[in-house]
């Protein structure tokens, strides 16, 4: 367990210190210092980070690998019935199957993703096992069950009570609209850099509720939804994922880090990117988050509303950064 039993939450209003169960204290409220950034360091997407991060820091805290850290981060929300974005839970497409997408990348260049995977909880290390264990980096639907379920994952329903009744609700008219910033849960995409400065990351999604049966994301995908290059940095994505893969955003912000731009500027350009391209609509959301080899992070999103969380400098601080539509 963390010694530290309080959290920071930062925002544009301001810095509160929030309980490990996500409360706010108001009594808390207080500034947070700019720490110079230093190793280990763990960050993730949206509020559920904090749970996450808290399983990464476990294994980054004792000199473990930034890889085995976000595995079993990210394997926290997947394994949570009350998250309707991720793992078990999952809200699932509109004929009813909860779909799972989901890749991991290590320090050396390293990827295993599945897409389209149904009845495994912990999709993240069905992806590192392809990574480990086949000679491919990508399984998909049917096949990547089975190699699950050849590797000892135990298969079950994905569909609990809740995203059922949700899904029965959502026949009714059967609209697809992705909402923006779905009860600040979405998509956990986390990076880690470990004691020895190895980058490593992880995501995973049950991609957007209500898709069409065979829908794919950004999540799986290398260079889209998350990117990890050791010698210049890491970054992934949230959001609508088409939008996403248009821009092979994660790659993107990698290479404008190994250009020179912090991860601050480099996640901005590509929502710009993005943003360019999409200038009337606003109904859609996307965010990233970026960690360079200096453990230097980075975030931005189209609307207001996205947050990450990060453990460094011996605090754990839940961040609203800055976003593209002002008004
Ligand atoms: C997807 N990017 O499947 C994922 C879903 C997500 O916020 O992140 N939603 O497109």
């Amino acid at each position: 367990m963390i010694s530290r039993r309080k959290f920071i939450l930062s925002g544009a209003a301001g810095v509160s210190a929030i309980s490990l169960s996500g409360r706010i204290h108001a009594s808390a409220l207080k500034k947070t210092g700019k720490g110079a950034p230093s190793k280990p360091v763990v960050i993730s997407t949206w509020n559920f980070g904090v749970a996450a991060n808290q399983a990464a820091w476990e294994i980054l805290k004792n000199s473990g690998r930034a890889l085995d850290a976000v595995e079993a981060g990210v394997r926290v929300p997947e394994g949570d019935l009350k998250n309707t974005t991720v793992g078990k839970g999952g809200y699932p497409d509109r004929d009813g199957h909860v779909t799972l997408d989901a890749c991991i990348m290590d320090d050396k260049g390293n990827y295993g993703s599945v897409v389209f995977l149904q009845n495994i909880v912990n999709a993240i290390s069905v992806a590192r096992r392809v990574m480990e264990e086949t000679p491919h980096v990508m399984l998909a639907g049917k096949g990547a069950e089975k190699f699950a379920v050849s590797q000892g994952f135990k298969k079950e329903n994905l569909l609990t009570e809740r995203s059922k009744k949700a899904w029965e609700e959502w026949k009714i008219k059967s609209e697809y609209k992705p909402v923006i910033n779905i009860e600040n849960h979405d998509t956990i995409g986390m990076l880690a850099m470990d004691q020895s400065g190895n980058l490593a990351g992880g995501c995973t999604t049950s991609g957007l509720a209500y898709k069409m049966h065979g829908r794919v994301g950004d999540s799986p995908i290398i260079g889209s939804g998350l990117f990890v290059d050791n010698e210049v940095g890491a970054a992934t994505a949230t959001g609508v994922g088409e939008e996403v893969l248009k821009t092979v955003g994660s790659f993107l912000i990698v290479e404008l880090m190994r250009q020179g731009r912090t991860p601050q500027q480099a996640c901005e350009e590509a929502i710009k990117r993005i943003m360019k391209k999409q200038l009337e609509r606003k109904d859609f959301q996307v965010g990233y988050i970026a960690v360079n080899k200096k453990g230097e992070t980075g975030a931005y999103s189209i609307h207001q509303g996205f947050s990450y969380t990060i453990y460094q400098n011996g605090e754990h601080k839940n961040v609203k950064p800055g976003f593209y539509f002002k008004d």
